[in-house]
């Protein structure tokens, strides 16, 4: 139906991007759209290995900052030129669950990192690759505290290295990304994801009718 797309999903964790990156691509996949799902830190074999050094410490230590950027880093340049890209010029939307706007929220706002900087590594990273769309879902840190806590109890699983994080780096990061998405409003759609799943999915979809498929949201 329509030339390729690259879709980018942000946000606070327990913001709902897993979910509704897997919801956006059924809707576009009955729509005939060739769609691919993937995430980051990840997304190829090296990225994989990476999100496993990140958030389940599996060299034994725990990677410091400056490190912590450059792996995230490191991922992203694999995931643009052997996946990313050549999945665009195979004619697929691609749709991805965090991307360089995690790097500048986490590393920068939250961590302190100078945010131009970060962008210049960016932009080393992705050879220039920019999303077409960047969805960000907005939550408030005590609701996504309580989703993710739900979800922990239901799966027993523990609270990765960036989820202990204080409220304040929380906090930070929120605005941080709020911030991003007013500095470029011709890309970021800012959702509100504190209604049902199905109203965020349908503001979602609505976004990307109106942004991408040239259409009036009523009409789909
Ligand atoms: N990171 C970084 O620091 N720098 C970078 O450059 C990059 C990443 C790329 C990746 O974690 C970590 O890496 C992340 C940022 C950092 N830090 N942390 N922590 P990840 O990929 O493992 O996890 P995540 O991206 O943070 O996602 P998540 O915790 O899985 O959350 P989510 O995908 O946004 O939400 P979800 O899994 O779809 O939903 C969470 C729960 O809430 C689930 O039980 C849902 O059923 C529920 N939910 C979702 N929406 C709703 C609504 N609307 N109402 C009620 N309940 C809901």
């Amino acid at each position: 139906m329509a030339n390729e797309k690259f879709i980018t999903f942000e946000g606070p964790e327990g913001s709902g991007k897993s979910t509704h990156i897997l919801l956006l691509a059924d809707y576009l996949r009955e729509h005939g759209i060739e769609v691919i799902v993937t995430r980051e830190p990840g997304g190829t074999p090296t990225g994989e290995a990476i999100r496993d050094l990140l958030q389940h410490g599996g060299s034994g230590e725990v990677p410091v900052p400056r490190a912590e950027v450059l792996l995230f880093l490191a991922s992203r340049a694999q995931h643009v030129e052997r996946f990313i890209r050549p999945a665009l010029a195979s004619g697929s939307w691609v749709l991805c669950d965090r991307f360089e706007d995690s790097t500048l929220a986490y590393q920068g706002y939250g961590r302190g990192f100078d945010v131009d900087k970060l962008r210049a590594m960016n932009h080393f990273a992705t050879h220039g690759l920019k999303p077409d769309l960047t969805l960000l879902l907005d939550v408030l840190p005590e609701i996504s505290r309580a989703r993710l806590l739900a979800r922990q109890t239901q799966t027993s699983a523990a609270p990765d290295r960036i989820e202990r994080e204080a409220e304040a780096f929380h906090i930070r990061l929120r605005n941080g990304f709020l911030e991003l998405a007013r500095q470029e409003p011709s890309r970021f759609v800012v959702v509100d994801t504190v209604g049902e799943q199905k109203q965020v999915a349908s503001a979602i979809r609505a976004a990307v009718i109106r942004r991408l498929m040239g259409g009036d949201p009523n009409e789909h």
